[in-house]
């Protein structure tokens, strides 16, 4: 039987397991990624588990994240990023480099290896043909120790394309149009493999459009094959040595296919407050515009900031709309500065924003009370922006730009009077390594690792108890998500120090929590969160369940729980229950008393679990739907503990 591309990868890297889908596997990582709001974090594990130096292929420690600097913080997490590089022997993408993923796919991304990394967009590395997947900081720690990573192994969905983009539509459209069909929710445990005649048309940055953005279906990964296109682009990086073909068999099977005419698709944009909320751009026609950022590690590259410069050259943006560029990596930056365009786009207004994620992230940028704002990132939740009465619409660069010079949503296929401009992809990009630091991957244990005050120490977990002694302590909603659960922008430079950045946990959702949480740890009672669908959507922060943990949180009940929150909370030691009965989530209400007698034994798997709500007087069923490993993880206590 033919092997399709995730097949043909993954089997090659397969450490233990079958790869039949739905079972557990270990896999070896290659290559792994962190980013400073990740980093920190993975580099005190790393630490703590006493690894003299990184053992897999190539770690990239990169700056992207808090770049803002306001106080110390930021500045003590760089520092210790940098000589833990240093003394680890991992590779150090200094701030003003670009953009993890960005930055990755450029210099350091090679079809056919797997990529770990502490960054839920990860999976932008599969536009050149890697399996790349996030995953929470210590799970990339212990890969970076040569430490195998498991998953499910995944139901694998071919998604084939044909035909060409029209004018005004691209990559963002289509990554859009997919996250139509297969929504937010539902989707975990599927890798998605793009394959079909419509390759060829397109390239490898808006191939990675469409795998970055994979991570909002909540998919492991999403993967394009390795063809002439690959070759092509990795040539024209001076890195045409690392190509090689790897392409589906003719009878390759699939558990699904779903076939898409790229010439059908129609520009679109997802309406607050949800990537998954998707409406066709025509809706919006006329609607006015206050803020238009364009970057992010969706939409940042040469050919998508030249395509905008090309768009905005002589005209000048609407004075009601603050227009901001983040071009993603010094390479873009440069490339536009020599060629000129970014000229042009400061000549139309723009306000050039630093090569980081800044507005995407929430950490500057945020629109005013009630603004309308179109982005060309990936993640619209609602307060996301650092403002939780705008409107948020995720779109594509052609879009964003209309938008930015008329004032308003303008659907591009009526526009006559601006001819859109196809951008070909260079056939050399200016290629510039010196700023990296330590590309000789070599550790240096005379390195002293620098550790400000910033930097603090990763809270032990607790043997899983015999019995749990609970209150549920919050009740949300479904669709909560890590912004929700440890909100990023202005919080992000606690991210190193667990008990200060505790402080803020479910902030924007009940900041009584980490009060009313503290106090029953110091009592002895154990904190519950009961959740409806796709619980922890979103980010790899592991925080979501680190600063849980440090609150006292032994576990998490919900309708569902997204593939890489699951991960984080067994990571941490909280058992993730479901619901046997989704219905029953109504029959608890926060500060209920919640107890479960034979508590550690149904971690166990020995028997099944009966919660009782002695507040209601109800028995509930839950679930534990985890392999004999997790079950293991969870009685120590963690990962940190289990692994001694
Ligand atoms: C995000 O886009 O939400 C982030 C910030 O990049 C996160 C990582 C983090 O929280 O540090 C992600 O996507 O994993
Ligand atoms: Fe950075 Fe935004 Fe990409 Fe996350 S989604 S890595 S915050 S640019």
């Amino acid at each position: 039987m033919g092997m399709n591309v995730v097949e043909k990868i993954l089997s090659e890297h397969l450490i233990s397991g079958n790869l039949v889908a739905g079972e557990e596997v270990a896999i070896r990582i290659d290559q792994a990624l962190t980013q400073d709001a990740t980093g920190t974090m993975a580099y005190l594990q790393f630490e703590s588990m006493g690894i003299e130096k990184v053992k897999c292929e190539l770690a990239v420690s990169y700056i992207d994240h808090n770049t803002v600097q306001v106080g110390f913080e930021n500045a003590d997490d760089h520092a210790y990023l940098r000589s833990a590089a240093a003394r680890y022997g991992a590779v150090f993408s200094p701030p003003g480099n670009g953009i993890c993923h960005q930055v990755h796919l450029e210099r350091f991304g090679v079809p056919g290896k797997t990529l770990l990394g502490s960054d839920s967009h990860t999976p932008t590395g599969g536009g050149v043909g890697m399996i790349a997947i996030g995953a929470g900081g210590i799970d990339v720690a212990v890969a970076m120790g040569g430490g195998a990573f498991y998953l499910t192994a995944p139901k694998v969905i071919k998604v084939e394309l044909t035909g060409e983009l029209r004018p005004w539509v691209s990559a963002k459209d289509v990554i859009l149009k997919v996250l139509e069909i297969f929504g937010t929710k539902g989707n975990v445990g599927c890798i998605i493999e793009y394959g079909g005649d419509g390759l060829k048309n397109l390239e490898v940055p808006e191939r990675a459009t469409i795998t970055n953005m994979g991570a909002e279906l909540g998919v492991t990964t999403s993967v394009f094959p390795s063809d002439d296109v690959t070759k092509k682009f990795l040539a024209a990086q001076e890195r045409g040595g690392v190509w090689h073909e790897i392409v589906a068999d003719e009878d390759a099977e699939y558990a699904q296919v779903v076939k898409i005419d790229l010439s059908e698709v129609m520009p679109m944009a997802a309406a607050p407050h949800s990537p998954g909320n998707v409406v066709p751009i025509i809706s919006l026609a006329g609607k006015k515009v206050d803020q238009v950022l364009i970057g992010s590690c969706t939409n940042s590259s040469y050919v998508d900031l030249k395509t905008v410069a090309k768009l905005l050259k002589g005209k000048v943006v609407h004075p009601d709309v603050s227009f901001g560029i983040a071009p993603g990596s010094r390479q873009v930056l440069n490339m536009l500065a020599e060629e000129g365009y970014l000229s042009d786009l400061l000549s139309s207004g723009a306000r050039l924003l630093e090569s980081a994620c800044g507005f995407c992230i929430g950490n500057s940028q945020s629109p005013g009370t009630n603004a309308v704002s179109l982005r060309t990132s990936n993640r619209n939740f609602e307060g996301r922006s650092g403002t939780p009465s705008a409107d948020v619409y995720l779109v594509s660069p052609a879009t964003a730009a209309l938008a930015a010079l008329r004032g308003c949503f303008v659907d591009p296929e009526g526009v006559i009077d601006i001819k859109y401009p196809k951008v070909k992809m260079p056939k050399t990009f200016k290629i510039d390594d010196s700023h990296f630091i330590g590309l000789s991957r070599e550790a240096n244990s005379d390195v002293e690792v620098v550790r400000g005050p910033n930097i603090g120490v990763v809270p032990a977990g607790e043997e899983c108890a015999e019995a749990l002694n609970g209150i549920s302590a919050i009740k949300v909603g479904d669709k909560i998500t890590t912004d929700h659960i440890m909100p990023a922008g202005a919080r992000l430079k606690y991210r190193s120090n667990i008990a200060k950045y505790a402080e803020f946990v479910f902030e924007g959702v009940d900041p009584e929590f980490p009060g009313r949480a503290a106090l029953n740890r110091d009592a002895g009672i154990a904190n519950v969160i009961v959740a409806g669908e796709s619980y922890g959507q979103g980010s790899s922060r592991e925080h979501a369940a680190l600063c849980p943990m440090f609150l006292g949180v032994k576990v998490v009940i919900a309708k569902s729980i997204e593939r890489i929150h699951m991960a984080n909370l067994i990571n941490f030691g909280i058992v993730p229950f479901m619901f046997a009965d989704q219905s029953d989530y109504e029959k608890i209400d926060q500060g209920d008393i919640l107890k479960i007698k034979g508590f550690r034994s149904a971690v166990m798997g020995n028997d099944s679990v009966v919660l009782r709500n002695e507040t209601k007087g109800v028995d509930i069923a839950l679930v534990l739907n985890i392999s004999d490993r997790q079950r293991e993880i969870l009685l120590a206590g963690g990962l940190l503990m289990y692994n001694g």
